[in-house]
């Protein structure tokens, strides 16, 4: 089956009948009968089914609904945690959990899972560090162009029954080359960006916890504080992890720092952002446009005020959604889940902090 090409609902279809298949099993005696027997693993939402081959020979997935539905006999027995949609993974959650070995997330960020509490349970957490950069950086670039340049606003216009007459002066947009990026995080992923930044002739600015000297030298970025950075960027893009420090780290007196024709860029997670002190800025013109891949909640309640506003563009959480980069984030997920059911390092254990 092409994985591109297969309707949403015929995966979950196709998906929940394999994920619940085992409870019909009894009168089965065909090869794969030792089934019951692979230790049984807690999964949040339905795999593809590449994803669902990567780890079925090794282990049994479980549905998520067994913590809703309490089962403390099937609980007890669980031994590995697969996650992929960010549930909350916190002490409560393990505790139900005592046979558990390992905690294995399909993605790079773990900010959805309390690292302190598996530590303290000697749960070893793992994840899939460098897999999303290239195609989280892609999208980053693809959000900015289409902000920048009223793609989004542009498609609709012209599908509409108002695009009658091409006029030299509607949708005028923010040159894209030539301007100045700044780049909140020159992590993995930030160093990506400005990669392709260089590629647009934009002048580079970055903030980050340290400076990053390599970046500096290799990538042309200059360091600046998250005050100049603001000030100085026409283009200000999120890359960095959310942690403590970095919740609501862009609200309102940040965004009153940028410029009035600058667009802000996250790709991050939803609440590295005010979103309330977002709205005000976009409605009210203190920056000129936005654009997220990720928002608190996700997705938002469909009658949020952000998705009424036209200088917003929004995806849905697609920055590592290429078919390449799941098949890599699949085989290093798969690789970590396998190791920590058998008690051996993860090949990727997230450190907790
Ligand atoms: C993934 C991500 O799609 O890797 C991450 O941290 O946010 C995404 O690219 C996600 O984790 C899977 O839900």
């Amino acid at each position: 089956m092409p994985l591109g090409g297969t309707p949403k609902d015929e995966i979950v279809v196709v998906l929940s009948r394999r994920l619940f298949e085992y409870e019909d099993d009894d009168e089965d005696d065909s090869p794969g009968r030792d089934f019951l027997n692979k230790p049984p693993v807690l999964l949040d939402v339905p795999l593809l089914p590449f994803m669902h081959t990567q780890v079925e020979h090794f282990c049994e997935l479980r549905p998520w609904s067994l913590l809703a539905n309490a089962d403390q006999e099937e609980l007890r027995k669980i031994q590995g945690i697969y996650t992929y949609a960010h549930p909350i993974v916190d002490g409560a959650l393990l505790d139900q959990l005592p046979s558990l070995k390992v905690i294995s997330n399909f993605g790079v960020g773990v900010d959805h899972i309390d690292l302190k509490a598996a530590a303290a349970r000697s749960v070893p957490v793992g994840n899939t560090p460098g897999a999303v950069d290239g195609a989280t950086a892609d999208l980053t670039m693809a959000l900015l162009l289409a902000a920048a340049r009223n793609v989004v606003v542009g498609d609709k216009y012209a599908r509409g029954p108002q695009f009658t007459q091409y006029e030299p002066g509607y949708l005028l947009g923010l040159e894209v080359f030539g301007s100045t990026l700044g780049i909140v995080g020159m992590g993995r992923i930030g160093q990506q960006v400005a990669k392709r930044a260089k590629a647009f002739d934009m002048r580079v600015l970055y903030h980050n916890r340290q400076r990053n000297l390599e970046a500096e030298a290799s990538l042309g970025a200059k360091y600046a504080t998250l005050k100049a950075l603001l000030a100085h960027s026409h283009f200000v893009t999120l890359n960095v992890p959310l942690t403590a420090e970095t919740t609501h780290f862009i609200g309102e007196a940040q965004l009153r720092l940028m410029r009035r024709d600058a667009f802000l860029i996250n790709v991050a997670r939803g609440p590295v952002v005010d979103q309330q002190a977002l709205f005000r800025a976009l409605s009210e013109g203190w920056i000129a446009g936005a654009a997220l891949d990720v928002t608190e909640p996700e997705p938002l309640p469909r009658d949020h005020p952000l998705l009424g506003l036209d200088n917003l563009v929004i995806t849905p959480h697609l920055g590592s959604a290429t078919v390449r980069t799941r098949q890599r984030m699949g085989e290093m997920a798969a690789a970590n889940l396998a190791a920590g059911l058998k008690g051996e390092p993860l090949p990727n254990a997230v450190r907790s902090r």
